[in-house]
């Protein structure tokens, strides 16, 4: 009984390291992993359209598009060192928005895409980010993550423009704090792919699909210098090897115990010899 308790404990032990190595393993894969950028919004908000731009995809071939709900999971394209992810849009179902905080939650950037005639955050945008500020660990690391795009389909003039800007940032003020930083942009990724296929460079510089481009390639060099995936991965493994060593104790205390069972048996057999001796038995 003895034996077999110390070669199960040997037996935890070693199993215990094996998992602690599996977790090592799996976080050198996540910091070789690609720089992951998300684009999430409403249906119809241009998210598809927008990630089409910016892969260069000039024929929407990509990711697909339509005003039909088309994009119901998550899809993945490597251009370039980065990773580009469609999601399905928030609130068309419950579970979309589960996909959805998935993927956020993974991406190392996100593409907020909104659809600039429709005016301010609607109430299913604002019920996302309020989501997201009240179950993240860090909600401002959230805002620094992501560049709220805003879309503009029908040509907005500049006024109406500076207007929804206003707004907006005061609505993820309300929700983050009036110290929020706000990244945002006005981009047309339609007049961009029909600048590029006409080869009418005014309509790429106006589209602003380009200064889109170098601010993601902005955030992406700040990241590597950040080396936040890092540094979150040594505050995970500190938690995990904490684990371990309450589990690791929790062991001792067993083998510590078998020790005083042990003992108490050799001193009842010793007692029994000795009365065996002195002719009792
Ligand atoms: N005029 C115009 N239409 C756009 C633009 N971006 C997207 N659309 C159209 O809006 C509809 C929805 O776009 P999509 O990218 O599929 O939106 P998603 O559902 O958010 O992915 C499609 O018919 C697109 O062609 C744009 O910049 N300008
Ligand atoms: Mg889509």
């Amino acid at each position: 009984m003895y034996i077999s308790s110390i070669s199960q404990y040997m037996n935890n032990r070693l199993d215990l390291f094996e998992e602690l190595i599996e977790y090592l393993q799996s976080g050198i894969y996540e910091l070789n992993k690609l720089y992951n950028v998300t684009c999430i919004g409403i249906y119809n908000h241009g998210k598809s359209t927008l990630l089409n731009a910016l892969v260069n995809s000039l024929d929407d071939s990509i990711f697909a598009t339509s005003d039909k709900r088309e994009t119901t999971e998550s899809k993945a394209y490597q251009y370039g060192d980065i990773l580009w992810t469609d999601t399905p849009g928030l609130n068309a179902t419950k579970g979309d928005d589960n996909v959805t905080m998935k993927e956020v939650r993974k991406s190392h950037l996100n593409l907020f895409a909104h659809n600039l005639s429709t005016g301010g955050l609607n109430q299913q945008e604002r019920k996302f980010l309020q989501e997201i500020a009240r179950i993240w660990d860090n909600p401002k690391q959230f805002l620094d993550n992501t560049i709220f795009v805003l879309n503009n389909f029908g040509g907005q003039d500049e006024n109406a423009i500076k207007d929804v800007e206003r707004e907006i940032t005061s609505q993820i003020q309300t929700i983050f704090g009036a110290e929020a930083k706000v990244d945002m942009l006005v981009v047309s990724a339609k007049n961009y792919q029909k600048g590029k296929q006409d080869n009418k460079q005014m309509l790429i510089k106006q589209s602003n699909i380009k200064q889109l481009y170098t601010m993601i390639q902005g955030k992406k060099e700040q990241f590597s210098k950040d080396d936040i995936m890092s540094r979150r991965l040594m505050k995970k493994l500190d938690i995990e090897i904490d684990k371990r060593k309450k589990e690791l104790e929790e062991c001792e205390s067993d083998i510590k115990k078998i020790d005083r069972e042990l003992i108490n048996e050799i001193s009842k057999a010793n007692n029994k010899i000795k009365s065996y001796r002195q002719g009792e038995i």
